[in-house]
């Protein structure tokens, strides 16, 4: 067994290195991209979003708008249905059903607004129609069944923000076959959270989750935390996914002897 017990040392040893963060609730597992150990980890990769289309295109602070919804997806076990109305709130979330402009944000789950919300960095952030122009863009990348759905905040403001210096980070909604049983799995993509040194960087005065359809449940990666960096992502998969022996890298295969 000398091969078996180098593999598990060098396991041990990845495991013992790993700085990250793995959260739990609401029926899914959150974890970033520095928990390098686990085969559930995340990668960060930007996706241009520049080709989709925008929900505003003049300045707003406070606003919401929406866009269709391109294919069915499954939120806190809840099905939204393709062509239903997407909501997105300049204030750094999104929601499958409401219409609120909320800007002060709080721990989560928290009974209230936003109501089934994936809040990607909710702050009071502002969508500005200066240079560079903000843009919150719905874009699907790829053909079915293996689409991926981006929403994605460019060059958005804190409400204290010098002109120079917005920031950029998306929500990434990834296809399932139909009839899965599953929760889509949902990543968010950071790749500029420096927004003016002015208490809204790193996530230091943002809520970074996802919370159903009444606020009742919900998971939160962080809350006013001074914690997300440039180049970085968080993926939130369904508890309920397949074992460890059938995830999707070969560490994850080698995970799976010792199961
Ligand atoms: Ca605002
Ligand atoms: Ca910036
Ligand atoms: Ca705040």
């Amino acid at each position: 067994m000398r091969t078996t017990s180098i593999i598990l040392l060098a396991l041990l040893l990845v495991a013992g290195t790993a700085i990250a963060r793995i959260v739990t609730g609401g029926g899914y597992v959150g974890i970033d991209s520095t928990e390098t150990s686990d085969p559930w980890c995340p990668t960060y990769n930007w996706i241009d979003a520049s080709s989709g289309d925008d929900f505003f295109s003049a300045y707003v602070d406070d606003g919401n708008a929406t866009q269709p919804i391109p294919f069915d997806v499954m939120f806190f076990d809840v099905t939204y249905d393709e062509d239903d109305d997407m909501h997105a709130c300049t204030n750094g979330w999104f929601s499958f059903t409401s219409s609120s402009t909320i800007y002060t944000n709080t721990s989560i789950p928290n009974g209230g607004e936003p109501y089934t919300s994936i809040c990607v960095y909710w702050d009071d952030l502002v969508y500005r129609d200066i240079t560079p122009h903000s843009h919150i863009y719905s874009y699907v990348e790829g053909t079915s069944p293996d689409r991926i759905w981006v929403l994605s905040y460019v060059d958005i403001y804190a409400i204290s923000s010098p002109s120079d210096d917005p920031g950029s980070f998306q929500v990434q909604i990834f296809e399932e076959p139909s009839e899965s049983p599953y929760n889509n799995t949902i990543e968010f993509h950071y790749q500029d959270v420096s927004l003016g040194g002015t208490g809204h960087d790193h996530g230091e005065s943002a809520t970074v989750g996802m919370q159903n359809e009444n606020s009742s449940d919900g998971i939160e990666y962080s809350y006013n935390e001074d914690i997300l960096t440039d180049d970085f992502a968080i993926r939130f998969y369904d508890e309920d996914r397949p074992p460890v022996s059938v995830q999707p890298t070969s560490l994850g295969n080698i995970k799976a002897m010792f199961h």
